[in-house]
């Protein structure tokens, strides 16, 4: 796997570029395990990135993506559409389509999506719908327009997928527990993990958990949610001890409603790029058990994603 370049577009100034040549992980993957949280970024020469884009990636490619699964041992693969491709899902519906039945689809549509087109990407495999509330990667959307697109999708069998800062969840809890559908929180709401998990910023996102059963989290994201993840790396067993807590208690309170990405190619990363077979080593930490990580990784991405 080669890094690779932005054909006919400026990278954003200190972008990292995702690592080449990853670790192979020491964690052995279950069979049939899924990546529920990827991206593909272009390539821009083909699939140009949006014009409203707050940043400009480096290049990732569908078979740069699946050249990784197949090296950390995934299965199938959750590709997710990122802001810089806005509301055009052609590099994501691509990808989808040249996957071969082992990758579903995440997309970002507007109001004016028709259903022929809604068909058409759930016809490619596409099984949800993301609204993305951190503001440095979307402008605002009015809540009115977002609830018309989930009662739009909810009858093709769709979810929701969100991501948010946790500070702003107080704000949005009314709009998330009012949803039509399952909603996925990305990257657990982006707790501060210096914050206790028994406190009341991470207390809020457990609350919205254990009481609303169609709530569903994504345990991903260590590397962007740690404090101390650069210096962790160095020993892997301890690598971003400090989200570890969180991670794991919401694998052991909600077993049956969590998911785990690696995020590959990593947008946005300021410190560090994380090397992906690392990633892999640090779920055992958080998922303890063979049957915890069997329903993190097989059962429920699969019951999720694949049950249509
Ligand atoms: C992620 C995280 C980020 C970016 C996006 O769609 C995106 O651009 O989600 C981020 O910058 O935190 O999940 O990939």
């Amino acid at each position: 796997m080669e890094s690779t370049k932005t054909e006919g577009f400026t990278k954003t100034p200190g972008w990292l570029d995702w690592t080449a040549g990853p670790s192979k992980p020491r964690f052995k993957l279950p069979p049939g395990a899924v990546d529920a949280h990827c991206h593909v970024f272009g390539p821009g020469a083909q699939f140009p990135y949006a014009p409203e884009r707050k940043y400009t990636p480096c290049d990732a490619s569908k078979d740069q993506l699946f050249a990784l699964r197949d090296h950390l041992g995934f299965d199938k693969n959750v590709i997710v559409q990122a802001t810089c491709h806005g509301t055009d899902n052609r590099a994501l519906v691509d990808a989808l389509l040249h996957a071969k039945g082992k990758a579903r689809g995440v997309a970002t549509v507007s109001r004016d999506v028709t259903d022929a087109e809604l068909h058409a990407m759930h016809a490619a495999g596409v099984r949800a719908t993301r609204f993305n509330f951190v503001k440095r990667l979307a402008d605002f959307t009015p809540r009115d327009v977002l609830l018309e697109i989930a009662n739009r999708i909810a009858p093709l069998g769709w979810h929701v997928v969100v991501y948010f800062e946790a500070q702003d969840l107080p704000e949005l809890y009314g709009f998330f527990t009012a949803l039509p559908t399952t909603v996925v929180v990305d990257h657990m709401g982006r707790p501060d993990v210096t914050q206790p998990v028994d406190g009341p910023q991470f207390g809020l996102f457990l609350k919205m958990m254990r009481e609303h059963g169609n709530v569903w989290s994504k345990v991903s994201c260590p590397e962007r949610l740690s404090v101390n993840g650069p210096r962790a790396l160095k020993g892997e067993q301890k690598a971003y001890q400090d989200v570890v807590p969180f991670a794991r208690h919401l694998v052991e309170t909600f077993p049956d409603r969590v998911l785990w990405g690696t995020d590959w190619p990593h947008p946005n990363l300021k410190d560090h790029m994380p090397d992906d077979g690392l990633l892999v080593d640090y779920i055992p930490q958080i998922a303890t058990t063979a049957d915890l990580q069997r329903r993190l990784l097989v059962d429920n991405p699969t019951r999720l994603y694949w049950n249509t």
